[in-house]
Parts: structure tokens; sequence; C-alpha cells
């Protein structure tokens, strides 16, 4: 059985029927539930706000994270820290200041990370790593579930991983994690995996099915 930090993605969830959602991931076995919050602005689409996330912390004692894909976090990130996250991801490109703002979350008691998008280099980043003890690494752009893995990601996770001793952060892939592609980045190095429509929900088995499959990868 691996022990990668499993985390599904709560747009992908069954709203009508939240409470019993929650329960069923958390009796499949998954450890920190991944909130996607968009502002059609930093990217093409608007989904969960803070109501939808206090909902949720309301409902489990598990860890829960936001990842924000939103125009200047700094102003925001207090909102979310309120509603109860454990874990904060912003993008590098969204805030002007933002080694200041992974500060601010760490001293507010909070886990804080940056998240990568394809486009954006290690070095881009490399002066933050420090204050990150997660780094949401996309293999996708950010904005929509149910997307193809984009490939020339890969060379750059292994660069990242290749950084993690030094650091000490987690690396959690978040972007079209199939069973396969799993296998393949778990076996590379990485800590955890976000999970949507490709490995785990609209399959047609209960989540628990699911997730023993997916923990004997
Ligand atoms: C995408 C978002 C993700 C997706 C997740 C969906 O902008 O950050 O967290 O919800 O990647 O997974 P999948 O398997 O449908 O790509
Ligand atoms: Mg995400």
């Amino acid at each position: 059985m691996n022990n990668y930090l499993m985390c599904p993605s709560t747009m992908c969830m069954n709203f009508d029927n939240l409470k019993e959602d929650i329960r069923l991931l958390e009796e499949a076995g998954i450890d920190i539930f991944h909130n996607d919050v968009m502002d059609g602005s930093f990217v093409p689409n608007i989904t969960l706000g803070i109501n939808d996330i206090k909902a949720i912390r309301r409902n489990t004692s598990k860890m829960i994270d936001a990842h924000l894909m939103i125009e200047n976090p700094m102003n925001k990130v207090d909102w979310f820290i309120d509603a109860g996250v454990d874990l904060i991801y912003i993008h590098f490109e969204s805030e002007r200041y933002v080694a200041k703002t992974l500060a601010h979350i760490k001293g507010r008691g909070v886990k804080a990370g940056i998240a990568i998008n394809p486009d954006t280099s290690i070095e881009t980043v490399r002066e933050v790593l420090n204050l990150c003890d997660y780094i949401l690494f996309m293999t996708v752009n950010p904005g929509f579930s149910g997307q193809k893995l984009i490939e020339f990601t890969i060379d750059k996770l292994q660069r990242l991983i290749a950084l993690k001793e030094q650091y000490g952060f987690k690396i959690v892939i978040d972007g079209a994690c199939s069973p396969e592609v799993i296998k393949r980045l778990g076996e590379m190095g990485t800590d955890g995996f976000v999970l949507g429509t490709s490995a785990l929900f609209g399959k047609g088995r209960s989540y628990k099915e699911v997730m023993e499959d997916l923990r004997k990868l």
C-alpha cells in the first residue's frame, strides 16, 4: 500500500449531498480535501467560495486546503484562514508580494505553498521555496477539471523533486492524475495527488473501491 497524500478535488463532489459525500470520501481513506477557488479573472472559471469551504469545514476534521486561483490573494487569505483551512496555495503570478503573503499565512499558524503553473519555471519561484510547506505542481493550466496532462511539465517535476530534501517541502500534483499518472509520478518521488475526474469521480464504483485500487499503485 502506498501512502501518497490523496486529495479529492471538492469541486467534483456531489453538492446535492455534501455531508454524505464527505463521509464516504473519509471512509475511503482520503487525506486532504482540495478546494479550488477561482475568481473568473486569474482563471477563466468561477468555482468554490468561502461559504462552500465553511460547509466542508463543518463536516470534516480532516485537513482541508484552499487552492487560490484569484488575483491579489494577499488581501483575501485571512478570509480562508478564518473559514478554517489548514493549507493555502497561492499562484506566483497572481500576487505582487509572494514572500510576504506566504509569511503572513504561516504567521497565522496555517501551512503555506505555491502553485506552479505549467509555464512557470523553478527559477522564477526559487526565492520563495524556503517558505513553502507544500508545492502544488500543476500538470494542466488551472481553471477546469477533465483536462489532459501537459507532458513538458514532467522534466521540471524531476528537477523540483531533486530540491525536496534541501527545502523540506512536499509536492502535490494537480491536474489529470489518472492511475497511470499516479504510478509514474509517485515512483519519481511525488508526495501526493489531487484526485478529480481522472482517478476518482464519475467512475461508476464506490469511492472505497476506487481508493483501494489507487492505494495499490
Ligand atoms: C484545475 C484545478 C484542479 C482540478 C482537478 C481535477 O484548475 O486546480 O484541482 O479540480 O485537477 O482533476 P482532473 O482529474 O479532472 O484533472
Ligand atoms: Mg486545484
